[in-house]
């Protein structure tokens, strides 16, 4: 069975437990079981990943890539958190293993908040992007990630 891997960035890991006017109640632990479950029912297995630290995050997308090419892997659901707003070097490491698909995640609207936040360096490396959706939107992120793959596979 292919793995879907879920990154979650810097701060992620405090979900569930500040801002939850911004972020919801749901802590990390709770949507990773979330998206086992999701990946499970569309029959694939789900790993995840959390980092406060940019080169971390580079790294396993790097792995990521070379684990597409032997099809372990079958594609990613990130959520890069602060790092969206400023990190070339993900937008490097998105781009350097593609056509690996990688969806980018947001909780919130970022649009809707600070002006720093309505740019993305990771959107235009996406295979496709989900904003605003509360935590609810990691499970909207891996089926249309699974959708990607289908259409890919069938597409030859
Ligand atoms: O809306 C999102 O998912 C963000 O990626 C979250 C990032 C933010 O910098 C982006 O602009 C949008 C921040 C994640 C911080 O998460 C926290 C969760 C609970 C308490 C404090 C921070």
């Amino acid at each position: 069975m292919a793995t879907l891997l879920l990154l979650n960035g810097p701060n992620l890991n405090l979900l569930g437990t500040r801002e939850p006017g911004v972020y919801g109640a749901t802590t990390l632990a709770d949507v990773e079981a979330q998206c086992r479950a999701t990946a499970q029912r569309l029959g694939y297995e789900l790993e995840a990943f959390q980092s406060n630290h940019e080169g971390a995050l580079i790294d396993k997308i790097h792995d990521a890539g070379k684990r597409f090419k032997t099809g372990e892997v079958a594609g990613v659901v990130f959520n890069p958190g602060a790092f969206t707003h400023t990190s070339v070097a993900i937008f490097d490491a998105i781009s350097g293993v593609k056509p690996l698909p990688v969806i980018e995640i947001h909780i919130s609207n970022v649009h809707a908040r600070e002006a720093f936040r309505h740019h993305s360096y990771v959107s235009p490396a996406a295979a496709g992007i989900v904003v605003g959706f509360g935590t609810d939107g990691y499970t909207l992120a891996i089926e249309g990630l699974v959708r990607k793959v289908a259409a890919a596979a069938a597409a030859g």
